[in-house]
């Protein structure tokens, strides 16, 4: 990027290629504080909101907070929040530049100053992709009280670490203050994920005591969403590529898909941007859209990345082009569907058939390694809960369940060169202690359940499930992961 001046407020009229923020962005206030603000986020959201600022919708413009990192603070302060977002298919790369992100905190840094930016009056909504391992829940899907972060934010009330501590501080002050509740609107892939994050911050005021778990629940609506978009990290190619096209240095651009969607529940107590002028489906119940959303999309994508690591595939276009693993997702699909809510208007025929197109685009590089990370926390909503409805009905769940045993594999594969270092498991110091004794695939398979806490999803530990998992698993033990695709198209077709 040397050489180049940096993209920024001062330089942005010079950038060539991509369009630019069609509004006057001294002009904008802060209505959104958004807890999370990664790539998924600015490919996303932020660009709703930016739709909605061109539009004359002034007072939406965001406060992008990190709760972890200084990574995103650092690329993007210095260029006055601005970014460039490419879209890439197979036509090429169509650029714009973002503007809604009007400052970004570092919650370490200074945890006051985020509580005070969510209870200054004009934070209407406060957004959140933070990823499902944030949420902290137990294995039976409670808060989990015993996480250090909990304990500490329960008993440093004012200086919070977590999600739900910042929002518990912030509704708090807010509540002292007589100033109305913001709208909690979770953007995160989780089922329900506005009520589940909803019975998450109830359990945490519960724990804090005082009024607060009253207010919450008397007070604060948590909407449901279903956000689509896929985003893969940027590369340091990505920055020079783009950098080059707009003619300016950009620290930190995202890359993404042309499709996006958002389905959002309309239950905002605070206003809201008129989003469905952009794009966006406001609905009275977004459960459904989600199921398909996470058993489809996210369950394939998950499918793609364990067996495509297995079978040397690093990206989703790869592995999808590899006749073995198309043939295995359509199988997968097939599994899923049945499960997904009935008279719902859903067309899942329709969404697989767009989901292929997506997954095929080879103009975007999705590691599969990127979504490897984290299986613990997200296979119960992509896999577990759509086998556990086949089971209920007496239907085979082989391909479903071989998700999981590729899962168990790519773990145990880890620290070979198969397996890239980058993919971790917040239980990994419980699953390593599982993998390290490498039992018979049953004894492996039950004990990375309990680690996993998969039985209260499965409705039981050791039982069906968890042997068609196990039967998996040595398979691919023995014979590698193609051997496996083969089995479950071969049990399907016996059942
Ligand atoms: C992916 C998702 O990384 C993953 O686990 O499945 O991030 C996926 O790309 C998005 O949910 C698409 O909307």
């Amino acid at each position: 990027m040397s050489g180049r001046d940096r993209l920024s407020e001062a330089t942005l009229r010079g950038a060539k290629g991509a369009t630019l923020p069609a509004y006057d962005r001294r002009r904008v206030t802060t209505g959104v504080v958004h807890l999370g603000v990664g790539a998924f986020h600015r490919a996303h959201q932020a660009v709703y909101i930016d739709d909605c600022l061109a539009a004359g919708e002034a007072g939406w413009g965001i406060v992008g907070a990190s709760l972890r990192s200084t990574d995103t603070r650092d690329a993007l302060a210095p260029q006055d929040g601005l970014y460039t977002l490419a879209e890439q298919d197979s036509s090429g790369e169509k650029l714009r530049v973002v503007g809604s992100i009007k400052e970004l905190v570092v919650a370490p840094e200074n945890p006051e100053a985020l509580v005070a930016r969510m209870a200054a009056p004009t934070t209407r909504i406060v957004s959140l992709t933070v990823t499902e391992k944030a949420y902290l829940r137990d294995r039976g899907g409670d808060l989990d009280l015993a996480h250090p972060d909990i304990v500490h934010d329960l008993a440093e009330p004012q200086r919070p670490r977590t999600t739900h501590g910042f929002i518990a501080a912030a509704l708090e002050r807010r509540r002292k203050e007589g100033a109305a509740p913001f709208t909690v609107l979770c953007c995160d892939n989780l089922p329900a994920n506005g009520e589940t994050l909803r019975r998450l911050i109830l359990q945490f005021a519960a724990a804090r005591g005082g009024d607060l778990a009253r207010y919450v629940e008397q007070e604060v609506a948590f909407p449901s969403t279903m956000v689509d978009r896929i985003v893969p990290a940027t590369t340091d190619e990505d920055r020079e590529r783009i950098s080059r096209a707009i003619g300016l240095a950009d620290a930190w651009p995202v890359k993404t898909e042309p499709f996006m969607q958002w389905v959002v529940e309309d239950r905002f107590t605070a206003g809201r941007p008129r989003w469905e002028k952009f794009g966006v489906t406001m609905v009275g119940d977004v459960r459904p859209f989600e199921e398909m959303k996470l058993r489809l999309l996210n369950g394939a994508h998950s499918g793609i990345a364990y067996l495509g690591l297995l079978c040397g595939r690093r990206s989703v276009s790869e592995a999808f082009s590899d006749p073995e693993i198309r043939g295995f997702v359509d199988r997968l699909w097939a599994e899923a569907i049945p499960t997904l809510p009935k008279g719902a208007g859903l067309d899942p025929q329709a969404y697989v058939t767009a989901l292929a197109r997506r997954f095929a685009n080879t103009a975007l590089v999705h590691r599969t390694a990127q979504i490897a990370m984290d299986g613990s926390q997200k296979l119960p909503q992509r896999i577990l809960a759509a086998a556990r409805g086949r089971l209920a009905e007496g239907r085979p769940a082989a391909h479903l369940m071989l998700v999981v045993a590729a899962w168990i594999a790519c773990c145990e594969a880890r620290g070979t060169p198969a397996m890239p270092e980058s993919f971790t498991d917040p239980l990994d110091d419980r699953l390593a202690a599982v993998l390290v004794q490498r039992g018979s695939p049953e004894e492996t398979v039950r004990r990375v359940f309990e680690a996993a806490g998969f039985g209260a999803v499965t409705g039981e530990a050791a039982g069906p499930l968890a042997g068609i998992a196990a039967r998996f698993l040595g398979t691919i033990r023995e014979s590698g992961a193609r051997a496996a695709i083969e089995q479950a198209m071969r049990e399907e077709e016996t059942e």
